[in-house]
Formats: structure tokens, sequence, C-alpha cells
């Protein structure tokens, strides 16, 4: 799609003033702070239409001249969870058997996973998030994408925003190759698939590596010039 310059008002929030401002900061960091990558999923079912709003938030992100070069492919139906569990497993046992090398494992130690992925079936929701490497125009013309992995990085990040704000639980999936999930889902070829978002309630139950939780200060995370 081509616009032509066509500048309208801004339809931005209330201003908060500085102490607003700053107890809000802080409220949403301890908010967000709390999100935890699960693995432990309960298989209570969530509606359509709510993976639908948190899409459209997701779908409000930036992108590289505005091109949107995402495609979320939402699954409940429970054949093709099993469908994507079976090929997810083939890849992680190959990568935990040796695919991986020592290093990567021993880097995921605090985290205990390893090549069994049951939450791909337990969970209602898995959201496979593609990025278009380039796209086609109104006249199914090549279309040069811009910033992909970036926009799309953007997005999902919104999306996983968007349900932990819903109290809902994810898990950040990037099985290693993802290829079979451009096969099993449909997927053009222009398409490359980016992250397997695990989408649901936590079980009752669920626990988390405690490693997962240490976060760097701020300190070691940025720095300032005033
Ligand atoms: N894909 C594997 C391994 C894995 C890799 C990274 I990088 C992680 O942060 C976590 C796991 C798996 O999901 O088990």
């Amino acid at each position: 799609m081509k616009y032509d310059y066509d500048p309208i008002p801004l339809n931005h929030l209330d201003a908060y003033g500085s102490a607003e401002m700053l107890v809000r900061a802080r409220d949403y960091a301890d908010v967000i702070s709390q999100r935890r990558s699960v693995r432990h999923f309960s298989n209570k079912p969530i509606p359509r239409e709510v993976i639908e709003a948190c899409i459209r938030a997701a779908g409000s992100a930036p992108s590289g001249a505005n091109h949107q070069p995402w495609h979320f492919v939402c699954i409940s139906d429970p054949t093709i969870k099993r469908e994507i569990r079976l090929a997810a497993e083939e890849e992680e046992r190959a990568f935990y058997e040796g695919r991986a090398g020592d290093q990567w494992l021993d880097d995921l130690q605090g985290l205990g996973t390893d090549a069994q992925k049951p939450f791909l079936e337990t969970a209602p929701w898995l959201i496979a998030i593609f990025a278009e490497r380039y796209g086609f125009d109104d006249n199914g013309e090549k279309q040069k994408n811009y910033y992909v992995p970036e926009s799309v990085g953007i997005a999902t990040g919104l999306l996983i925003n968007a349900l932990h704000n819903i109290g809902l639980a994810t898990l950040t999936h990037t099985p290693n190759p993802m290829k079979f999930l451009s096969k099993i889902l449909g997927r053009p070829a222009n398409e490359r698939p980016m992250v397997l978002l695990v989408v649901g309630h936590p079980a009752p139950d669920a626990k988390v590596p405690r490693a997962a939780t240490v976060k760097k200060p701020l300190d070691q995370i940025s720095s300032f010039f005033e």
C-alpha cells in the first residue's frame, strides 16, 4: 500500500505530571517484571476473541516504512498442536543430543529444559510468528521490507505485554531450526518463522527456574549522559 503524505492531529493520551509519571513508570516496571517464561501450562481454554485483541495490540507496533512485515498464526486445533509438538521434539532431540554443543548446553543448565515439550499440546493456544522477508504490493509486485527482525521483535514484545497484562503466561519458544512450522502451517516462501509463542494460564503448580528471575541491575544495562 502506498499513501501520500496527509498529516492528521495526534490523538495522544493525557500527559501526566512528573510525580504521577514516576509512580506510573515504577508501577508498570513492577508489573512487567513479574513476567516469566512459563513451561507448565493449564489446559483451560481461552476465547479466540481474547487472542484476537492481543494480536491487534501486537499489530499496532512500529515497523520499517510501516510495512508491518509480520503474520501471526494462532492455533488451538489439537491435531495441529500435536503435529507441531512432534516436529519440535524431533529437532530438540537433535539439539540436546549434540547439535547444541557443550557451551550452549552449559549456558542452558539453569533453565532445566530438555527435548520434551508437552506444553505444546497442553497450552490452549500456540501463536507462530512469521516475518515477511519481503512483501507484495497491490499489483502483486515484490515489495522490499525494512528492519524486519527489529519490527517483528517489537511486535512480539507488544504481544507478550498484552498477554501478560491480562494475566496469561507465555513462553517465547524457538525450536531450532523452525522451518517445520512453515510446512505444517502452509506459510508462503517469503515468510520466515521467528518465534513459537506458547500462551495459556499457568498450571496451578507451575514452577519457574530461579536462574531466569535474576535480571541485570540498571547500572549494567544502561548509561546516561546528562
Ligand atoms: N530450543 C531449546 C533450547 C533453548 C535455547 C535457548 I537460547 C533458550 O533460551 C532456552 C532453550 C528448548 O526450547 O529447549
